[in-house]
């Protein structure tokens, strides 16, 4: 037996189908799942179209925390649809105001060793406690609770060693900008970054999750972190040390790449717009006035850094032309600071203390004044996310934040702060656990529970194979680095209509071209052309069903991100790659196209594209495998797992 890396362990552990190959198709047990809302009731809505009584993975969560703002019915309907299915199937519910799903999920649930599935990108939050955590479609994990095996190409696994010790106002989002400015948005594509050296003995567990959270941004598959003493005493404070398992990897582990940063070298960082690896030293950007400063998200919403936040803003102000919002991670982590005598200190400094949501993270209110600056603890600054288009959002860690919202300008913490602020910082020795999840009900009477449904909850449409010879417009061509916030935008607006595929459908790349909507109505459906990175981001599957529904056949790229790839195949449009990247410039939009896939050419990976407005044609290359050809052949994945459960 080799020497394994942590990856590896738990892969193994897992392993139902395949072999841990690199690049081979694995199929895992998946031991967890969580869902949130805004991806949560198409998922619901699959899983019950599976048609089994109840969910059948060890634990399964739905967490109300993205679609809290109620203006009108729809997103409490969607809120009771949740809690209903969710007493239905035997699924823990945590009601809106509960906190954010990833902070609630490392605070009572994540386990180490343990896998989790969940339909948000930034599932890996838990890699902070040493659990493979991965964000996957709202299909793939409907199918996880019913206890189908995850498919994924076995990623490669690379060593991130941290070495030496961080510097005062330093902290573990500076570390992961360090990481990105390094290797960029698409660096961590088909990969799982594990974390290695004595550097990590200065980061706690919410530090690390802050890391792994934001590995999400590098496109990496998960990140992962051991677990030792100090997850240990993470566990215990939340009162479940009987989880805790030490996980390390074994000597000698072989990494297929190793990348070393020294936390002694890192500075103050931040990310300027509109992407999170544009990233620059606080000193080189340091004076721009700031309208607006938000603490939160699954990032950075810890009780650590909330402490950090409140005892900075200890008999300080908020600067007068700032507002600053904060957004706690958890009830558990309000009622510390209470309890403390901490959460004064916001209140006093003329912070506006909100919900524990996400809230301005997804553009759910919130949003900066017109070309404002708004400096923010969160880990997307995509153009248009916060709700205000011409807005500019960085992206930096608390203490930077608090330091931009006392000067009312991009500041430095270390020119702003004495150091022995830091020093006089105590965690408590028990966490404040306050459990407002529902819980599961015994299978006889939860099989009496009526599902209330609203009527903004739609049902899924049903959609029929599409592949052979696919004749069609190029209806856009967009460049590199396009998410799925480009793609399908979210926002305080358009986020309510997650149920309601027809509505959200007129949304398909509204940001960036109003007339999206209307050109794929008017002809019937087409063609997507991009560059590089196609689809970073969310998991939305709605980046793919809306396409979808408006009659998208394939997109055409020079590369893909891993979850919206997934997402593409189980509603069955085909993702196509440019075989020679430079054929990108010879296609424009309004270009009508043929492509010829058919199950041989699929299964060949020989697929011609001819331009036929312009006489001449293109190879397309694909990396799908046998069974994702198979959904797509047959129409999407729920066709495909019909056939296999046979309903
Ligand atoms: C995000 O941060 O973009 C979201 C909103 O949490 C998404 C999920 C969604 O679009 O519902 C994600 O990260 O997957
Ligand atoms: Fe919520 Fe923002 Fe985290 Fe997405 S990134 S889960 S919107 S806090």
């Amino acid at each position: 037996m080799h020497p394994k890396t942590i990856s590896e362990k738990i892969l193994q552990a897992h392993l139902i189908d395949g072999k841990l190959e690199k690049g081979s198709e694995i199929g895992l047990k998946i031991d967890q799942t969580l869902t949130q809302d805004a991806t949560g009731t198409i998922a619901y809505l699959q899983f019950e179209s599976i048609g089994i009584d109840r969910v059948r993975n060890e634990l399964a969560v739905s967490y109300v925390d993205h679609n809290t703002l109620q203006d009108d019915f729809k997103n409490p309907d969607d809120h009771r649809f949740l809690r209903t299915i969710a007493e239905r199937y035997g699924i823990y519910f945590s009601p809106p105001g509960n906190g954010i799903c990833h902070q609630l999920h490392l605070e009572r649930f994540a386990v180490p060793g343990k896998t989790l599935l969940g339909s948000d990108s930034h599932t890996p939050t838990a890699g902070g406690i040493g659990m493979l955590a991965i964000g996957a479609g709202g299909l793939d994990v409907a199918c996880a609770m019913a206890n189908e095996p995850f498919y994924l190409k076995m990623p490669e696994i690379t060593e991130v060693n941290l070495s030496g010790n961080l510097i005062p106002f330093v902290s573990a989002k500076d570390v992961i900008l360090e990481i990105l400015r390094t290797i960029t948005v698409s660096g961590g594509v088909g990969k799982i970054l594990e974390y290695s050296g004595d550097g990590i003995a200065n980061l706690d567990v919410p530090g690390r999750a802050t890391i792994t959270n934001m590995g999400t941004e590098t496109g990496a598959t998960t990140s992962i972190f051991l677990s030792d003493e100090i997850t240990r005493n993470f566990m215990e404070m939340q009162n479940r040390v009987s989880d805790w398992k030490n996980l390390n990897a074994d000597n000698n582990a072989y990494y297929d790449e190793k990348l070393v940063i020294n936390l002694l070298e890192i500075e103050p960082n931040i990310a300027s717009p509109h992407g999170p690896d544009n990233v620059k030293k606080v000193r080189d950007v340091q004076g721009i006035n700031v309208e607006q400063v938000v603490i939160g998200s699954c990032t950075n919403s810890s009780l650590r850094d909330l402490k950090v936040v409140a005892n900075l803003l200890k008999d300080r102000k908020v600067s007068k032309d700032v507002d600053l919002i904060i957004a706690p991670g958890s009830r558990s982590v309000v009622e510390a600071l209470i309890e403390s005598g901490e959460y004064s200190y916001f209140i006093r400094a003329g912070a506006r203390v909100i919900e524990n949501v996400c809230g301005p993270c997804i553009g759910m209110g919130y949003a900066p004044p017109s070309e404002g600056v708004s400096i923010r603890t969160i880990n997307r600054n995509f153009p248009g996310r916060s709700g205000t288009k011409d807005a500019k959002v960085y992206i930096s860690g608390p203490e930077t934040a608090v330091a931009c919202a006392i000067t009312g300008k991009i500041s430095d913490p270390r020119d702003v702060f004495a150091q022995k602020i830091l020093k006089c910082l105590k965690m408590p020795k028990s966490f404040p656990v306050i459990n407002n999840f529902i819980n599961p009900i015994p299978v006889e009477t939860a099989k009496n529970t009526i599902i209330i449904r609203g009527p903004n909850i739609k049902p899924l449409p049903k959609f029929e194979p599409q592949t052979g010879k696919m004749m069609g417009e190029i209806l856009i061509k967009v460049s590199d680095n396009i998410s799925t916030d480009h793609i399908m935008p979210a926002g305080a607006k358009i986020l309510p209509l997650r149920s309601n595929i027809p509505e959200i459908s007129k949304y398909v790349f509204n940001s960036i071209d109003a007339q999206f909507y209307q050109r794929a109505t008017e002809k019937k459906g087409g063609f997507i052309v991009g560059g590089e990175n196609y689809g970073q981001g969310s998991s939305r599957e709605h980046a793919a069903i809306a396409p979808r529904y408006l009659g998208i056949k394939a997109v055409i790229v020079k590369s893909f991100a891993r979850i919206h790839t997934a997402n593409l195949i189980n509603f069955g449009i085909l993702p196509l790659m440019f075989e020679n990247k430079s054929d990108y410039d010879r296609i424009e939009q309004g270009d009508i196209i043929e492509i010829s896939a058919g199950i041989d050419e699929l299964r060949n990976n020989n697929v011609i594209m001819k331009i036929l407005s312009k006489n001449f044609e293109i190879g397309l290359k694909h990396n799908l495998s046998g069974k994702d050809i198979e959904i797509i052949v047959g129409g999407g994945k729920l066709n495909f797992i019909a056939e296999r459960l046979k309903w």
